[in-house]
């Protein structure tokens, strides 16, 4: 059997993280994809070249909290941009990360998949 998760800190979605605001429009993002459900735009602190951000329109923390029928389209929609970013970049691969939680290095608490173009013999920046 699953432990339950509920009651625990791992449902807080709180409305005024950074991606809540970039999706109200507060904070400036540089968009690279947009649907009435998604949005994907580049992230401030690149590891790579090309490194793009796709995230759902509703709140969600992270994985454990998401909606299964969000996460599906999310998925889908990564699928979309990394395809796109592939071109794009001309990248040799494309790693497609997500955190949940401080200790696992997450830290914006809305839901991301993280689309990391890879090059042949070019390392991730830190
Ligand atoms: P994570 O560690 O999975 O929670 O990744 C959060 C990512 O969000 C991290 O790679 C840096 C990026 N990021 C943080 N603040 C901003 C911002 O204001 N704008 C954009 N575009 N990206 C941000």
């Amino acid at each position: 059997t699953l432990w339950s998760l509920s009651g625990s800190t791992m449902n807080d979605y709180q409305p005024d993280n950074i991606f809540a605001k970039i999706l109200k429009g507060e904070i400036p993002s540089h968009k690279v994809y947009e649907d009435d459900t998604t949005l994907a735009f580049m992230d401030v602190m690149p590891q790579s070249k090309g490194h793009t951000l796709v995230i759902p329109k509703t709140g969600s923390r992270n994985l454990f909290d998401a909606d299964p029928d969000v996460l599906s389209d999310l998925i889908v929609k990564t699928q979309k941009v990394a395809r796109a970013v592939m071109i794009a970049t001309e990248a040799d691969g494309v790693r497609i990360a997500q955190f949940n939680e401080s200790a696992a290095g997450q830290t914006v608490f809305h839901l991301h998949f993280h689309v990391i173009p890879m090059y042949e013999g070019v390392p991730l920046k830190p």
